[in-house]
């Protein structure tokens, strides 16, 4: 392969990961005996030989060469929008029609590919958001957090983050110190009850809380409901909210849980919504505002439905399908 090739084909790579072109000359070519040959440029980085043995292991660095600034940065963050909202397809007939769907959505549309495969900047943001979904499944909600928000928690009946995703029937189900403590603590039979719970994302909670919560109690107070003390739920699923509501003969109870995260959205809450849970509460009774997060539906413009939502439930004496909305 001539040097050209070879430039063309390291600069192709460094586009794709929003590097600037090396110029030429800057390629160092290994040779088959080990010796590197550089084209003349006294500056460019030398190439890769095995430490010797008993040696430091440091490369010796051709004389005038200094290494480039950015070094060290190492990759930028693959969530940032540029990359999100990147159109990887070049030389594209109709190119507005993909500049444009590429503006309105954040799903991987318009990557391009190289031959068969994905292209190296889609590849890569495909893993990191894999791995961010993979993480906000199995982090946990500190106790420093829920202090700094005032939320007291209690426990399902689920020990640790392994056995939440093995039993959801656990998740379902309050541990006897979370009815004790429940009890206890929490008013008795309010108009509305919110409980905040983890689910399946710890980010989703973390990040939107903050924006969600004040609105939505001050908005069900500002409508004139008496509202139960709210509280967090560690390893909750959605069923739970069944039982807290008839532990507190609560006339609804609206449940902010994390979402099972995609790939993509790792940060996204639900509000599940039921009029007089009892364990008899079947899924027909239950809405659900999904989606709520800065890029979907803003926390604060969800608090605003939530309030609306609660209205009617509590007007209509109902929820789920029996409902008129
Ligand atoms: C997983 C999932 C399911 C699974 C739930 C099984 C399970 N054990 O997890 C299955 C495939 C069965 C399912 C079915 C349905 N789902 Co679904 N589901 C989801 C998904 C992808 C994640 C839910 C989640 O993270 N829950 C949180 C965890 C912690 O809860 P959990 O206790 O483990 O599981 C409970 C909830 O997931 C709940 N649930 C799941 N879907 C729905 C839908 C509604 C309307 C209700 C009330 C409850 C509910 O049922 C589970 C068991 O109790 C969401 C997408 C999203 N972004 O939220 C859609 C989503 C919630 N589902 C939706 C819909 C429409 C449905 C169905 C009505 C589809 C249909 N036509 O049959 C049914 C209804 C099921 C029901 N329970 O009433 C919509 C709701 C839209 C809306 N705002 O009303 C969503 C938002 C998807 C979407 N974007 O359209 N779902």
């Amino acid at each position: 392969m001539d040097e050209k090739t070879i430039q063309s084909i390291v600069n192709s790579v460094l586009r794709e990961l929003g590097e600037k072109d090396l110029p030429s000359g800057q390629i160092t070519r290994v040779q088959q005996n080990g010796a590197s040959h550089t084209e003349s440029n006294n500056n460019a980085p030398p190439a890769y030989k095995p430490a010797q043995s008993g040696g430091s292991g440091e490369r010796e660095k051709p004389k005038g060469y200094s290494a480039p600034e950015n070094q060290n940065a190492g990759l930028e963050d693959l969530s940032l929008d540029k990359f999100v909202h990147w159109n990887g397809i070049e030389n594209a007939h109709n190119e507005s029609v993909n500049s444009d769907m590429v503006k309105q959505t954040a799903a991987r549309v318009c990557q391009g590919r190289a031959g068969p495969r994905p292209r190296t900047r889609s590849l890569l943001r495909f893993l990191a958001d894999h791995s961010r979904s993979k993480d906000t499944v199995v982090k946990e909600v500190s106790t420093d957090w829920l202090k700094q928000h005032e939320l007291w928690e209690v426990q399902s009946q689920v020990t640790d983050k392994s056995e939440y995703l093995r039993r959801p029937d656990l998740g379902r189900k309050l541990s006897d110190e979370a009815k004790t403590t429940i009890e206890e603590r929490c008013k008795k039979s309010p108009q509305v009850q919110v409980v905040i719970s983890d689910g399946l994302s710890t980010d989703a909670v973390t990040s939107n809380l903050e924006e969600i919560l004040l609105p939505l109690m001050k908005g069900l107070e500002s409508a004139g409901f008496t509202v139960g003390t709210p509280f967090f739920l560690r390893y909750g699923r959605v069923k739970a909210q069944d039982e807290i509501g008839s532990l507190l003969q609560a006339e609804a109870n609206l449940l902010l849980i994390g979402e099972r995260p995609g790939l993509g959205q790792s940060e996204s809450l639900s509000c599940y919504c039921v009029y007089k849970p009892t364990k008899d509460t079947v899924e027909s009774d239950r809405m659900v505002i999904s989606n709520i997060h800065e890029g979907g539906t803003p926390p604060i413009e969800a608090a605003a439905v939530i309030v609306d939502l609660a209205r009617k439930m509590l007007e209509q004496k109902a929820s789920g399908l029996k409902l008129k909305r």
